[in-house]
């Protein structure tokens, strides 16, 4: 009875509409009189996510009988963006819904914009984890994603007389359809307090950690649908509440403002995200939020585990878990603490599970981003994790010692343990130590962690335990449905929408590059793109850019070493020669749209002055009204996912320009390129493997190689007699305000010399477009689909378990 009262209704439009219709009056409580678009939304909203919860059930229940080796992505970020696009189109129910909303009087495009980001991440880290979730699905692979569900996202920013100002993304006001809230799978986590040691029944040591804050952490479940596959998976994301005991022990010692207290700050843990993104900082809160999280994960993971019915030693063969980043790394001094402490295993045998369970990320090696938490704050925290990390370290120590006997220097240089005042705890050297495998985002990034970061440790260690996995993004939402027309003139071209499943097949598209129908369509696409970013440009910035014009984009994260400083130079430069232009001359330059946007973490100070310069160029450019038809400058305020949805489709070139060997690997780049964008870029991070798909004439890389930067700056700040060339001397006179960091001489002229390259390269039409689809063409191991299998293959040693017809 229960099957056959559970079986999906086939889901004609007239079935939606009622659901529609059902929702609106029930879930609501509105009226036909009385349902303005994001009403519509929401009824929508809701009817959808019926359908998603249908196909999570049956996976779920499906994966519990078959019990598989499952993978456990733990991570701090999932940046998600909106969700009822990605869940109409991977359902693939999006025209049967639109026409049924549409005679129902509403326009989907409308709807779906009512929708608030998910952004609970900060860039690329979080954005990546959200593209791995959908090829896990869209793979069929049994996966779990694991993080926070803040309750305030990444800080909205607007700008303000040229300068950002932040406000709280406060992103549930209006409740949230795309979750499931799960007040029946609540676990406890404890904070700070002591650690009593006493002899156990078998003569050895008993640990017991008698905590003195306890706080629950609530389920919420994002089920997140394959692309054309039932399979649907779930991020489980927590809420912290305050744990009942322990209030009312306090409350009724009359001690009610304590109680109080005690509750505002067990809510606070899952309160904000922490908007820093590739910078350490060393709060309390941040620490408590990762043990909260990882804590009440393991709880959820052991208690699935344990169904099986299977002993520990069986441990790996079901569990695999990836961490996103070394955030999460104090879960695995939790599993060596669970299983000694609370299951009875002892040292060895606990530790054999641990190193088979866990795997790491590494997705920088700029020393600033480097985690290292002092050893007083985890004392105070969590007392019993610190005494395990000093034995993990002891016992390897021990064994590098046996290695190297008397080398104190290497002891003291691979010490998880940095002696300073206070003492530290390297979280990254943690990780390397307990996983069986590491992994960096890019070729060239892997071979920096491999020689830079853990050179030591891959000697000791082997080779083996170190790899690459080079990032990838998901076709499904920045091409099919970012670009919904380039996507259905690939389709048509490819006569299949297999290449959505399987992005090498990308590659057919080379023999049209040169036929100029299909030139002519490819390149209509971007000027209709082209055309939607100009009317949003024009109502969030006021400025009416010319649709003609290259653009030239680079929206990202504000930081140093992405250097938008550079980048600004390079066009205030650009506008200064300009200037310097008889009319006759400025009538055959190539009319150019610089495009910024990204966030600034809101206490970095050098990364605000950059948007504020870039603002008050724009005020300068933008009103010369003899050059303003060839150069306009605008910075888009807010970039989120949502706004990248809009940007990334419709750019000619995007800058992508970080001193060589900084940026791990970069994702908006391959975004861009699959959108038929050409990159501008160092030869850095994934823009090396995307040169070497696209072929060097399909990509202006510029700039020195990693081994030469270290060379340059010792030149720079040592070296006599370096001149800085005087094209640059008038640019940088003229700024005046000299708050930039590191003033870098050399590569902003090449950078100049390659725009120049860009401009003479657009005004070939054809052979623009020859390139634009050549390379995007080109893009088909960059998708998350390919990163994922190769995890899958070589790190997690999982298979896909498609769910029966
Ligand atoms: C750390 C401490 C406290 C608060 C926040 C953080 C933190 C948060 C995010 C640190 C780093 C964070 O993200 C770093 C990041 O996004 N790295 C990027 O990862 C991408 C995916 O691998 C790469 O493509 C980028 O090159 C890399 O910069």
């Amino acid at each position: 009875r229960w099957k056959k009262l559970t079986a999906p209704k086939e889901l004609t439009e007239e079935h939606i509409q009622e659901e529609f219709v059902n929702h609106a009056t029930k879930t609501l409580a509105r009226s036909a009189f009385n349902m303005d678009d994001f009403a519509a939304y929401q009824a929508s909203a809701y009817s959808v996510r019926d359908q998603l919860i249908d196909q999570w059930n049956s996976t779920q229940m499906y994966h519990t009988t078959v019990s598989p080796k499952r993978v456990y992505y733990l991570s701090l970020e999932f940046l998600i963006g909106r969700s009822m696009d990605n869940a109409l189109l991977n359902l693939g129910i999006k025209d049967r819904y639109a026409n049924a909303i549409d005679k129902l009087g509403f326009n989907m495009e409308d709807l779906v914009e009512q929708e608030t980001d998910a952004a609970l991440g900060n860039g690329g880290l979080g954005r990546l984890a959200a593209c791995f979730m959908d090829s896990l699905a869209t793979l069929d692979y049994p996966a779990w994603g694991y993080g926070i569900r803040y309750n305030y996202g990444i800080f909205e920013q607007s700008i303000v007389d040229g300068y950002q100002t932040e406000h709280p993304d406060y992103w549930l006001t209006f409740g949230n359809p795309w979750e499931i809230q799960r007040l029946d799978i609540t676990y406890p986590v404890a904070f700070g307090g002591t650690v009593i040691r006493s002899k156990g029944a078998s003569g050895g040591f008993v640990y017991t950690w008698e905590p003195t804050e306890r706080v629950v952490a609530v389920a919420h479940d994002f089920p997140i649908p394959g692309f054309g596959t039932k399979s649907t998976i779930n991020i489980r994301l927590w809420s912290s509440k305050p744990s009942n005991e322990f209030d009312f022990a306090s409350f009724n010692a009359g001690e009610y403002e304590k109680s109080v207290k005690e509750q505002t700050d067990a809510e606070n843990i899952t309160s904000c995200l922490y908007p820093n993104d590739n910078h350490y900082i060393g709060k309390k809160l941040r620490l408590k939020q990762q043990y909260f999280f990882v804590c009440a994960t393991l709880q959820d993971i052991i208690r699935r585990f344990k169904k099986t019915g299977e002993p520990w030693s069986e441990f790996p063969k079901h569990v695999a878990i990836q961490l996103n980043d070394t955030h999460p790394t104090i879960g695995i001094v939790e599993l060596q603490r669970i299983l000694i402490d609370e299951e009875g295993l002892d040292w060895d045998g606990a530790w054999k599970i641990v190193t088979k369970v866990y795997s790491y990320t590494n997705h920088t090696v700029l020393p600033e981003a480097l985690e290292k938490w002092t050893v007083p704050l985890l004392k105070e925290l969590l007392p019993r994790h610190m005494m395990i990390i000093f034995d993990i370290n002891l016992f390897f120590l021990q064994s590098v010692e046996r290695r190297y006997p008397g080398d104190r220097e290497k002891l003291r240089r691979m010490s998880i343990i940095e002696e300073g005042v206070p003492q530290s705890v390297r979280m990254a050297y943690l990780a390397v130590v307990c996983c069986h495998t590491v992994n960096g985002v890019a070729e060239l990034h892997s071979d920096l962690v491999q020689k830079q970061l853990f050179s030591e440790f891959v000697e000791y260690f082997g080779a083996g335990r170190f790899t690459n996995v080079t990032n990838g993004v998901t076709p499904r939402r920045w091409l099919h449905q970012a670009n919904p027309r380039l996507s259905a003139l690939i389709t048509k071209t490819l006569k299949s929408q297999h290449w959505l499943k399987d992005l090498s097949e990308l590659a057919k598209l080379k023999q049209f590059a040169s036929d100029p129908e299909f030139q002519r369509k490819w390149m209509e696409i971007k000027a209709s793109n082209k055309k939607r970013l100009a009317e949003h440009i024009a109502a969030h910035c006021n400025v009416y850019v010319n649709p003609d014009a290259i653009f030239d984009v680079q929206c990202k994260r504000i930081h140093e070493y992405k250097r938008q400083f550079m980048n600004i130079l390079q066009v205030i430069h650009r506008y200064e020669e300009l200037q310097k232009m008889t009319d006759e001359v400025l009538a055959k330059q190539v009319p150019r749209v610089v495009i910024f946007a990204g966030k600034s973490a809101p206490g970095y100070y050098i990364a605000k002055m950059v948007i504020k310069l870039i603002n008050n160029a724009a005020n300068v450019i933008n009103y010369n009204l003899r050059t303003s038809k060839y150069l306009q400058l605008v910075f888009i305020p807010n970039y989120n996912v949502s706004l990248a949805e809009i940007i990334i489709p419709a750019s000619d070139i995007s800058q992508h320009i970080s001193t060589a060997g900084t940026e791990a690997s970069g994702t908006s780049n391959m975004k861009f390129v699959l959108n038929g964008g050409l990159i501008v870029g160092t030869v850095d991070g994934a823009n090396i493997e995307i040169g070497e798909e696209t072929g060097p004439e399909n990509i202006f890389l510029f700039g020195v190689l990693t081994p030469e930067v270290e060379d340059i700056r010792h030149k720079q700040t040592y070296g006599t007699g370096i001149k800085v060339d005087p094209k640059l001397d008038s640019v940088v006179e003229s700024i005046r305000d000299g708050t930039y960091g590191q003033p870098a001489i050399f590569e902003p002229l090449l950078h100049i010399d390659t725009m120049r390259k860009v401009d003479a390269c657009f005004q070939n039409k054809a052979e623009w477009a020859k390139k634009s689809i050549l390379a995007a063409a080109s893009m088909g191991k960059f998708s998350s689909d390919r990163s994922i299998n190769d995890y899958a293959k070589n790190i997690w040693h999982i298979s896909p378990l498609p769910p029966p017809e």
